[in-house]
This record gives C-alpha cells, sequence and structure tokens, in this order.
C-alpha cells in the first residue's frame, strides 16, 4: 500500500516529500492538519478545518514527535520464558508471537470455553478497526466478551441520550452552533484544557455578547472567561439540574407548548422537582440560590442556548441519571432539536464517537444495534456471513470484564488493542493484580505502555499517521484519517494484525486488512442502524470535508443522502417521535468524606497531557511544559497540613496512595483535591480511585468523586518518589467462589438495619424461542423497589428440566444485567453483589430464553432483601 490519493495528497515541497491532508491523533475535536513526510523528519502544519479554523493545542503541534522517538516499538515483544512474566521482553518475530498467542487463545478455549478469552478495544481506533475489533470478537473468537476503554468516557451520557432521544450522536448539531448561542451552559467540561481550539467558537459568542455559564468546582481556565462560575461539591451535578427545573416551574419559564407537543413524561419530573426547592439544593451543592436563579433566567430568556456536559457531570455513579437531569432540564426550555439550541455531550476521543457504534462494546452490535436484538442480529450475520445464532449475548463491561480476569467464568487470556487500563482504569491497582491473574496477556500499542509491560506478548502497532481509515469526530462528523508515510519496517497495522489473527483462527476468508473494504462492509453491516453510514464514502469525505451520520444509501437511483449536521429538527429517534422526560433522583457519592479520609478527590485532565500518557510523557516538548503531576490544594487546606507550594505531597485513599508536586491555588474549592490522571507508577491516580459502586446504566465508575486523606512528606523535588511499598494497601481479592467459613457469632450487638427479604420464585412451563429470544416468564417473577427504601440481590438459583441449555436472564429497568446458563438437566447457584444498592423505583425482572421447539421446566428463585 502507499500514501493515499488525492486530495488527501497534495503537491510535495521538495524533490522526495510530500503532504498529506489528515487530522491531529489525539482528542474528538480531530483538527485538520497537513504533514510533509519524506526524506526529512515529518513536520505538520495546522489546516483550516471546521473544528479548528486553523488552531492547534500543543499536543497537536507536537504529534509528529513521537513518529520516530527511539522508544518506538518496531518489533515484536514475547516473554524470555515462555508463560513467566517475571522474564524479560525481548524481541521476537511476528510468527512466534502470532503463534504463542494464538495457542494461549486455543488452550484457554479448549479448556475454559470461547467466553474466556476475551478483547478490550479503544476509543482511539479508527471506525474499521474498531469494527473489525468488534466482528473478531464474534467470529474468529466467538467470545461475548469484548468491551472498551468508552465505557470510562462518555458511556452515562451515551445511555441517557439513548433513553431520551431514541440516540446518541453526542453532539446533534455542527460545533459551530456554539458560536450562534446566546448563552451555554457547560457542567462539567473544560475545554480550554481540553479542546482548547474549539474555544474560539465560545469566543466569538462572547464577543457577540453570549453569556456563559461553567459548573465546574474549580476555577478553570473556562471558568474564568465565563460571565459566571457555579462551583458545586463534586457529584451533585443532578441535584443542581432538578433545582434549576424546580425554579423554571416556579417562575413560569417552562416551554408547555413544546413540552406537550414533544415530549413525553413530564407531569413525573415535575412531582419529582418538587423536592429540589433552591435552599436545599444550595445546601446540597454549594451554588448560592442567586446563582441558580441567573442561570435559569439566563437560560430560558435566551433567543438560543446550550447546554453542554461533559466528563466532570458523567463520571459518576448516578452519571446516567446526572446526564438525563441536564436533558430534562433543557427540554423543559424547549431547547434540544430547535436550531442553534439543544444538549449534547463533548465526546473526548479521537474516536469516542464512531468507537461507541461500531460494535466493540459488550452489548452491541455495527449501527449502534443491539446484540440481543433478534433483527440486528439476522442482518450483520448476514453482512458477516455467518449464522444469527453463531453470534455470542452480550459480554461484561469494561470494569467488570478487568474485575473478573483470572476467575472462574472470567476471561484468562485477553487482547487489548489502544487502551492502557493499568494507567486509566479505575481502581488500577486491583486491575494491574487482575492482569496478573491472567493465563495470557496480549497487548498492541506503539510505545511499551504501562499495560504493554505486563503483557506475553506485544505487538507493535502502526501510529495514526502511517494509516489510512475514518474516524468519527465530536460533532458526528465522519472524516478521513489519511496515511502520510509508511510504518517502520516490521510494524503493522491493528487490521493487518486481526485480519492475520483471524486467518490462524481459521476465519480469514471472512477479514479483510484493506481500510477501504472494511469501510464497504461497514456501512453494510449498519444500513438501517441508528448509526447509518451506508451512504458515507471515502470519496464524498473528501469531497464534503466529511459526512455527518445518519447517512442512509439512496435507494436504488435515488439522490444521495446530505448527511445530517442537525438533529431532531422534526422528530426525536424514539417510536413516537418524542423525546422522553425521566424522574432521576439525587444519590449521595458512593464514598463519602470521613475522620480518616477528610476530603474529596476529583480527577481530570491538564493541557499538555493526554490520557494515560503514554504518548504525551514521551513528548520532549509537552515534557518542558508538564513535567510533573502536580495536585491541585486550596491554600486553606495546605496551610492546616503544613504543606508549601510544590511540596510532595501524598495522597490516600481506601485503595492505594500516590504522590504529587502540590500546586497551591484558590482557584479550587477548599474541601476538595485535584489530580491529574495521566501518570502511573507512583504518581497514580488511579491507584485512588473507587471503582465499587457502577452507575447501574452505563457501568461507568466515579473517577470524579471518592474520599481522600493529604499528609506532606517533603519539600520540593525534580522527580516524585513512591509511596512507602508497605504502607499501600492490598489491592481488594477477587470475591471468592466459595463462601468464607462462618465465624461463631459475636456476644458484641450492633445495631441491626431492618430488612425485609423478597424473592421471585417458582416453577414455569417454558416453551423455548431461539436462545437469543429471551422473553418474560410470568407476571410474578417483576419487583418494583418501593419508593424511599433500597434492596440488594443476594443470590439466583435456577433448574432446568430440558434436554438443552437455557438461559435465565436478570434485567434491571429493562436493561439485560446478568445471564445465568442453565445447563441440560442442570441447576445453578450464584451469588450476587449485595453491596450494590437498588434504589427506590428500580424494576427487577427475570427473563428466560430457551433454544426454539424446546419444552420442559424451569425452577427460579431470585432472593433480595428490602430496606
Ligand atoms: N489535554 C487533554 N485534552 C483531552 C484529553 C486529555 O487527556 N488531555 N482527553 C480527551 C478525552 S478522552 C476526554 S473524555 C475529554 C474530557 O474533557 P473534560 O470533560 O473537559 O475533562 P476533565 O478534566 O476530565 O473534566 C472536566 C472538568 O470537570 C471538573 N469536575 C470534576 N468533578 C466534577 C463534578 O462532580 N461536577 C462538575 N460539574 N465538574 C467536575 C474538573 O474540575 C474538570 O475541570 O478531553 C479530551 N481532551
Ligand atoms: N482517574 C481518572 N481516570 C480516567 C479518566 C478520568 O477523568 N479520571 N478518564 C477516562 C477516560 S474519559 C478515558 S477516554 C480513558 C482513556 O484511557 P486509555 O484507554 O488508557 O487511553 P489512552 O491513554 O489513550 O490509551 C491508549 C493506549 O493505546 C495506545 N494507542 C493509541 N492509539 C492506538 C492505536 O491506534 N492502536 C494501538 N494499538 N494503540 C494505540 C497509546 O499509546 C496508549 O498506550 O481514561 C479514563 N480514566
Ligand atoms: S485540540 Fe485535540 S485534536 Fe486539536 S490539536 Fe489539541 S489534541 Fe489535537
Ligand atoms: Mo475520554
Amino acid at each position: 500500500m502507499t500514501a493515499t490519493a488525492l486530495p488527501g495528497a497534495l503537491a510535495g515541497v521538495g524533490p522526495r516529500t510530500r503532504t498529506t491532508a489528515t487530522h491531529c491523533p489525539y482528542c474528538s475535536l480531530q483538527c485538520g492538519i497537513t504533514m510533509t513526510a519524506g526524506d526529512r523528519p515529518a513536520t505538520l502544519q495546522p489546516a483550516d478545518f471546521p473544528t479548528n479554523r486553523g488552531g492547534l493545542c500543543s499536543k497537536g503541534w507536537s504529534a509528529t514527535e513521537l513518529l520516530d522517538h527511539p522508544e518506538r516499538l518496531t518489533r515484536p515483544l514475547v516473554r524470555a520464558v515462555p508463560g513467566d512474566r517475571t522474564s524479560p521482553l525481548v524481541e521476537s518475530t511476528w510468527d512466534d508471537a502470532l503463534d504463542r498467542l494464538v495457542a494461549a487463545i486455543e488452550r484457554t478455549q479448549a479448556r475454559y470455553g470461547r467466553d474466556a478469552v476475551g478483547c478490550f478495544g479503544g476509543g482511539g481506533l479508527t471506525n474499521e478497526q474498531a469494527y473489525q475489533f468488534g466482528k473478531f470478537a464474534r467470529v474468529a473468537l466467538r467470545t461475548s466478551r469484548i468491551d472498551y476503554n468508552g465505557r470510562f468516557c462518555m458511556s452515562s451520557a451515551a445511555s441517557a441520550a439513548n433513553r431520551a432521544f431514541g440516540l446518541d450522536r453526542g453532539m446533534p448539531f455542527p460545533l459551530s452552533d456554539i458560536a450562534a448561542a446566546d448563552v451555554v451552559v457547560l457542567v462539567g467540561a473544560n475545554p480550554a484544557d481540553t479542546m482548547p481550539p474549539a474555544m474560539q467558537y465560545l469566543d466569538a459568542g462572547r464577543v457577540r455578547g453570549a453569556q456563559h455559564v461553567v459548573v465546574d468546582p474549580r476555577r478553570t481556565a473556562t471558568a474564568r472567561s465565563a460571565a459566571l462560575h457555579l462551583q458545586p461539591l463534586p457529584g451533585t451535578d443532578l441535584a443542581l439540574a432538578n433545582g434549576l427545573l424546580h425554579i423554571a416551574l416556579a417562575e413560569g419559564l417552562v416551554d408547555e407548548e413544546y413540552v406537550a407537543a414533544r415530549t413525553t413524561g413530564f407531569d413525573e419530573v415535575e412531582a419529582g422537582v418538587a423536592a429540589y426547592w433552591p435552599d436545599r439544593v444550595e445546601r446540597l451543592t454549594g451554588v448560592p440560590v442567586a446563582d441558580q436563579r441567573r442561570t435559569v433566567f439566563a437560560l430560558a430568556r435566551a433567543e438560543r442556548a446550550i447546554v453542554l456536559t461533559a466528563r466532570g457531570a458523567e463520571q459518576h455513579r448516578s452519571g446516567t441519571d446526572t446526564a438525563q437531569a441536564w436533558i430534562n432540564l433543557a427540554l423543559a426550555l424547549g431547547l434540544p432539536g430547535r436550531e442553534g439550541s439543544g444538549w449534547a455531550t463533548v465526546t473526548g476521543q479521537g474516536n469516542g464517537q464512531g468507537g461507541r457504534e461500531h460494535g466493540q462494546k459488550a452489548d452491541q452490535l455495527p449501527g449502534y444495534r443491539s446484540i440481543t436484538d433478534p433483527a440486528a442480529r439476522a442482518h450483520v450475520a448476514a453482512v458477516w456471513r455467518v449464522e444469527p445464532d453463531s453470534i455470542p449475548g452480550p459480554g461484561r463491561s469494561a470494569f467488570e470484564l478487568l474485575d473478573g480476569l483470572g476467575t472462574d467464568g472470567g476471561v484468562r487470556t485477553l487482547l487489548v488493542l489502544a487502551s492502557n487500563v493499568a494507567v486509566s482504569a479505575p481502581d488500577a491497582r486491583r486491575v494491574v493484580s487482575r492482569l496478573g491473574d491472567l493465563d495470557f496477556l496480549a497487548v498492541s500499542d506503539f510505545f511499551l505502555s504501562e499495560t504493554a509491560e505486563l503483557a506475553d506478548v506485544v505487538l507493535p502497532s502502526a501510529m495514526w499517521a502511517e494509516e489510512d481509515g475514518t474516524m468519527t469526530n465530536v460533532e458526528g462528523r465522519v472524516i478521513r484519517r489519511r496515511r502520510a508515510l509508511d510504518p517502520p519496517a516490521g510494524v503493522r497495522d491493528d487490521l493487518h494484525l486481526l485480519a492475520e489473527l483471524a486467518a490462524r483462527l481459521g476465519a480469514g476468508h471472512l477479514f479483510s486488512d484493506d481500510p477501504e473494504t472494511v469501510f464497504e462492509e461497514l456501512r453494510r453491516a449498519s444500513a438501517g442502524g441508528s448509526a447509518d453510514y451506508s451512504g458515507i464514502s471515502y470519496r464524498r469525505i473528501d469531497e464534503e470535508q466529511g459526512v455527518f451520520w445518519p447517512c442512509p444509501a439512496p435507494a436504488d437511483g435515488g439522490r444521495p443522502h446530505p448527511g445530517t449536521p442537525r438533529l431532531f429538527g422534526e422528530r426525536f429517534a424514539t417510536p413516537d417521535g418524542r423525546a422522553r422526560f425521566l424522574r432521576v433522583e439525587h444519590v449521595e457519592a458512593h464514598e463519602q468524606p470521613d475522620a480518616e479520609y477528610p476530603y474529596v478527590l476529583t480527577t481530570g485532565r491538564v493541557l499538555a497531557q493526554y490520557q494515560s500518557g503514554t504518548q504525551t510523557r514521551r513528548a520532549r516538548s509537552l515534557q518542558l511544559l508538564a513535567p510533573l503531576p502536580r495536585a491541585e490544594l486550596h491554600p486553606d487546606l495546605a496551610r492546616r497540613h503544613g504543606i508549601g507550594p510544590d511540596d510532595v505531597v501524598e495522597l490516600a485513599t481506601r485503595r492505594g496512595r500516590a504522590r504529587f508536586s502540590a500546586h497551591l491555588t484558590e482557584d479550587i474549592r477548599p474541601d476538595v483535591v485535584f489530580a491529574p490522571f495521566h501518570w502511573g507508577g507512583a504518581s497514580a491516580a488511579n491507584a485512588l480511585t473507587d471503582a465499587d459502586a457502577l452507575d447501574p446504566t452505563s457501568r461507568m465508575p466515579a473517577f470524579k468523586v471518592c474520599a481522600v486523606a493529604v499528609t506532606r512528606v517533603a519539600g520540593p523535588v525534580e522527580r516524585l518518589p513512591a509511596p512507602d511499598a508497605a504502607t499501600q494497601p492490598a489491592p481488594r481479592p477477587h470475591e471468592p467462589a466459595t463462601a468464607p467459613t462462618p465465624r461463631p457469632p459475636s456476644r458484641r450487638r450492633t445495631p441491626r438495619v431492618k430488612s425485609t427479604p423478597r424473592f421471585l420464585q417458582g416453577v414455569y412451563a417454558i416453551t423455548g424461542e431461539g436462545l437469543d429470544k429471551p422473553g418474560p416468564v410470568d407476571p410474578a417473577l417483576r419487583y418494583t423497589v418501593p419508593n424511599g427504601a433500597s434492596a440488594q440481590a443476594l443470590y439466583f438459583r435456577g433448574g432446568n428440566s430440558t434436554d438443552s441449555l437455557v438461559y435465565a436472564l436478570l434485567l434491571r429497568d429493562g436493561v439485560p444485567m446478568r445471564w445465568f446458563p442453565i445447563g441440560a438437566k442442570g441447576d445453578v447457584h450464584v451469588p450476587l453483589r449485595v453491596v450494590e444498592d437498588l434504589p427506590g423505583g428500580t424494576l427487577v425482572e427475570l427473563h428466560a430464553a430457551a433454544p426454539a421447539g424446546v419444552t420442559g421446566e424451569l425452577v427460579v428463585d431470585l432472593g433480595l432483601v428490602e430496606v
């Protein structure tokens, strides 16, 4: 394959140089650049693309530094002693590395079943790679176990958008609409540091007199340029949004005509927000009543108004409901679907949007289809040329997949593409310990990331400028990543890697390593799905500066579909065309500050580092800008602990300890500490974060809030020392498969929590309609947790009288949560997680599935306690 053709390739500037139009490799803004490459080190210039209009941030400017970085991996690495991960990683051949990986896959699947091999992907992969990875898992490995790092990113906003609008395109309008809005409220978004060139749209609005409101516990660069800064306690954004809606109702600001014409469910929400009166909201959030009122009035009086949420609001155990609360507010004010107005989430990774559409999610098939929908399975199976029944069911979400590594029923051989979970996953010390429990770990990366360091096999991948493909940016615009130079000898791109692995697993005839061929297949697989790409082609992207999905293929002979820059103008993507209000309630953060851990820790980003830092920590120019990981502390907090500017501080939580240089600033709330997560080792913010309470719908961990203690360690230093190993708490062990021996009853009386047992149980006759067609069995197998109470699930027992494998399926609010396979004439007893609260209002149901025509009896017993 040679470098790309027109119009990506422009005239070269030297005899053997060529210039290619492509995009920055990092965030979802996907700033346009032109690269010059050939007989000298590659260089780049910002381009006049609609998202950046000639702008670029320091990360983009430095991107070419890494292409020929001395630490770049150019050969596969394997363990000197196979199977011994304490032996050194040594260079090897592709044949040897792939032989080892394929042998591990076959060994694991023969011994433990297909689901014992797992895949973990990333939102940095191109659409073609993400699509191929999802297909590879289901077709070549036939495993259900695939998920990706987007679960840790915008999954809460995605679930909320799907629930409310029937469609998840993060921004349902082009970025340029932000410049035209009279009011923009940014909730937990800091684009001044995370997408600097996008600030020109906010700046343009401000010049016209637009008002911006920033909701952030820190007075960030974004907040400083806004008209109003609300500084809530982390994890209270839902209460704030409900409070704003309460005021809107009280002041008659609700757009009743819009609510009546375009939405459903408002009455319930109206009743719900009655409890969020302004003083109470001030107590919960710390946002003064006067500021609450200013925000609502500004939003309601604006001709055009936009509410944006990002990770600050979404990375919580109630992230989905928090996004919904802001959607409720936007709907009540009549914003979504009105030109220049609406709600949007700011997607983060380069292909964070496309990465969540093409099937690398546990519950998903390409075109944003559901893997449990029989019609979706049939459509995709036809494109893949496999039987619908051969496509596995839903797998486990990212953290649950990682937490189960090496256990019975968990993954034992894992393939990671484009993610550095050892640094970026929550409670990362626990994740590192789980990675150690694997039988085999393979990682594809272009540097030896902290995760790659733990692998049995490391596969050197091509970098962004060396591969072709498409990406879908923050706006939902499908663009082209174009190959500007050849990868170093010995390096392969991930499309090629997956096609080659599939061939070795006997499915090679179903896979291609050519990006455009894969894209053509992706188009067909997406046709008719909600993320419909079927009318998009490489040529159209080249000609039109990208194409916004949905863009269906025209019927025979019809005019090409123009793409959809703005959604929801006429109707929402729900069956009745109306947006759905949903009542949501504030829940406290899972971990509250106490005497031992008195402050709230929140985490996030700094301008000059990207994500887990594998790339940006290696860029010399960026190291000069952000050499040391710095934790932000208020001077009052610092004084209490004798901490001076730049001192070394140790942050401790129940999970671990990490050290940072102290950045004293009045821009942060005095009860909050902020730490960036771009570093591993001594300064790993994710050694501190909590993964024990995931969002019930999106399975998002609470990256943005846990309880922390702060101590001073030493004065300023050049290199941060590691915390004392002896003080690091042991990572939480796997949940034991068998119950521990009961201790003799203690004599000390402890106060009992009043609880009531609840059971969904009985013996039912079943007739199967297909293993992929689960359905309700009996009305008795439904239970709604009463309002004001909460419940915990204790166990599931099931028996199966038929001659075939059947499944029982546990649903929570209509969403499948767990599958319980019960073998022919078999029975199971599965302990469930008792520390996970099912809040009041949650609907719990059991469904079942059996192969078509199979009849017999199913015995089920789901035990819960109601508190
Ligand atoms: N420089 C840089 N840019 C990036 C990235 C990067 O790593 N570095 N990553 C990209 C990716 S993948 C993503 S997802 C985006 C993320 O982009 P953002 O969401 O803008 O980034 P964060 O820093 O994670 O969080 C934003 C803000 O949320 C605030 N915050 C923390 N807790 C809370 C809370 O409870 N409520 C509210 N309202 N705010 C809170 C933080 O103080 C922070 O300023 O950035 C993209 N761009
Ligand atoms: N505490 C805390 N933790 C967080 C967050 C937070 O706000 N706070 N944010 C979360 C969010 S929003 C995100 S998106 C995740 C991101 O976390 P990660 O998934 O770890 O993201 P990256 O650091 O981008 O990891 C990508 C890795 O793959 C490599 N890579 C990049 N592109 C490619 C490619 O095309 N092919 C291959 N083979 N390798 C590639 C890079 O070198 C890097 O090692 O972190 C999450 N973790
Ligand atoms: S804003 Fe994002 S896409 Fe643009 S240059 Fe910076 S990192 Fe790259
Ligand atoms: Mo992200």
